[in-house]
């Protein structure tokens, strides 16, 4: 039986690092990826020469599957079930009900990235320069430069340590990666609310939110009625009780939140305090949405 490794769905630059070096390391097993890339994670790929993972099209069902950077329903691929997952590795809250038991490896650490050097590492294995390169980028770009509340000591040292084969001068390769992350090519305002969404069950609600990481968030303020109109639209679209959108600023390291309704304002006015001043709330340091959003939200929504 075929064996595929996949990220979530939208997918991010962690999640397709972590399916490939992984796949590098378990025999018989191919990363497949569960959408497009994101400008950032094209970037890295073509600046390593690295093969990007084929997209998965059709699942037939019968695939053995290892899940990567996600547990949550919500977030898998289209057409794979929860039965078919036999391991998990993955760096955020644990949120999947499993009907056998499965190989969990769920770690607080900055980036499933860092999970899998570990993983090479207790094995003894050694890791491609390639690979190398793939795994530190997923680190630095999930911790924001190893700037996010989500980096830990560890994380630190799993970077340097990759460096060690991947050489990389980190300073220019994440301004150049930033530059990508930040980058609207391609991008509509309508599509920015789904480039990096995710959907939650918090307590009876589904909530979507979307985070966009930029060095320069008034591009997207310029646009903010397009963005709120796609917002709107998307929580009808998907039967949403709640949506948000954050617009992180990396170098300031806030975020700018897009309420589109009474609920939604008023949860997170209670939430993280403060007023919202023209339907955005400022999030003073606060960059991740693991972390900072979503458990005072789910907590909120559970009570
Ligand atoms: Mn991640």
């Amino acid at each position: 039986m075929k064996k595929i490794i996949i990220g979530h769905k939208n997918p991010d630059t962690d999640s397709i690092v972590s399916s490939v070096a992984l796949a590098s390391f378990c025999e018989g097993s191919e990363a497949v990826r569960a959408g497009d890339l994101n400008n950032e994670t094209k970037f890295v790929f073509d600046k390593f020469g690295a093969i990007v993972p084929k997209l998965l099209k059709k699942a037939k069902g019968d695939e053995n599957v290892i899940l990567v950077d996600h547990n949550e329903a919500s977030q898998i691929a289209d057409g794979l079930k929860i039965s078919q997952v036999e391991k998990i590795i993955d760096h955020h809250k644990i949120a999947m009900e499993t009907q056998k038991p499965i190989f969990l490896r769920v770690e607080p650490i900055g980036s499933t990235a860092s999970v899998i050097a570990k993983i090479y590492k207790e094995a003894g294995k050694k890791i491609p320069g390639k690979i190398a390169k793939l795994l530190l980028a997923g680190i630095l770009s999930d911790t924001l430069n190893l700037a996010s509340p989500t980096t830990t000591s560890e994380d630190k040292q799993i970077a340097k340590e990759l460096n060690k084969v991947a050489k990389l001068d980190i300073k220019k390769f994440v301004q150049e990666m930033f530059k990508a992350k930040s980058s609207l090519k391609g991008i509509s305002m309508r599509e920015i609310i789904g480039q990096d969404y995710k959907e939650f069950e918090m307590g009876k609600n589904k909530v979507g939110i979307g985070v966009w990481e930029t060095t320069d968030p008034e591009t997207v303020d310029a646009k903010k009625k397009e963005v709120f109109d796609s917002l709107a639209k998307k929580k009808s679209d998907a039967g949403l009780d709640y949506i948000f959108f954050l617009v992180v600023d990396i170098i300031r390291q806030n975020s700018s939140m897009y309420i589109i309704g009474e609920d939604e304002k008023a949860l997170a006015e209670k939430v993280f305090g403060g007023k919202s001043e023209d339907d955005i709330l400022t999030l003073k340091n606060i960059v991740s949405r693991k972390k900072q959003i979503v458990p005072p939200l789910t907590e909120a929504l559970t009570k």
